[in-house]
């Protein structure tokens, strides 16, 4: 797949007139730091159309990524970075919830990125069955597997399949060397 237009729209934090425009929503949640910005550019092949960084807690909003006129790429803030303060941690929860449950989005694929060494935490398991209640597709991205040794693949391939039911698609991915990459854009 070939990305001809890609352009960034906007940062939200709060309801938006983007809302009810009338494009499927391709939206990465995730823990601080797992790589949700580096995997968009990555899959969209511009290595600095999104903001990443070695400092978590980098994106502070909702950001939109037109692709083509068709889709949005929806880069979220990541939950669950300790050095963040108890109030803003709980503001970018509520503000990921409220995108999550009452943002009236029509269409959408959800796509939770996991860092290959961490595992899944409470907070992406919470958005899973939210997802499995509202009848909505869940791919996970098992990132950073450029990091794992061949012995470590395996067996977080083997703990990753049994952990979660067989109705998650798991994509093993690496926003460094672009490992998985094909069969995401298979998605689309
Ligand atoms: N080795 C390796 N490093 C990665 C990979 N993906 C991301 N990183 C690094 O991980 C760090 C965080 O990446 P980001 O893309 O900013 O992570 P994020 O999930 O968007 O973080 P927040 O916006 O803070 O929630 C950066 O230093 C990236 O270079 C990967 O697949 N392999
Ligand atoms: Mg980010």
């Amino acid at each position: 797949m070939n990305f001809n237009n890609i352009k960034f729209r906007k940062g939200i934090r709060g309801s938006d007139d983007i809302l009810l425009e009338d494009k499927k929503h391709i939206a990465f949640y995730g823990r601080s730091n797992v790589g949700k910005s580096s995997s968009i550019n990555t899959i969209l092949g511009r290595n600095n159309l999104v903001r990443s960084s070695a400092t978590p807690g980098k994106t502070r909003e909702i950001n939109f990524f037109e692709i083509d006129e068709t889709i949005f790429f929806v880069d979220l803030p990541g939950y669950g970075y300790a050095r963040m303060s108890k109030v803003e941690r709980e503001k970018l929860r509520k503000l990921i919830l409220w995108y999550v449950i009452f943002s009236d989005v029509k269409l959408r694929l959800n796509i939770i990125v996991i860092d290959a060494r961490r595992g899944l935490n409470d907070f992406d398991k919470e958005l899973i069955n939210i997802f499995r209640e509202q009848g909505e597709d869940i791919v996970l991205l098992i990132n950073k597997m450029d990091k794992l040794n061949q012995k470590e693949k395996s067996k977080v391939e083997k703990d990753i399949k049994k952990e979660v039911g067989a109705d998650l698609k798991i994509i093993f991915f690496s926003a460094k060397n672009g490992k998985g990459k094909e069969e995401f854009l298979e998605l689309l």
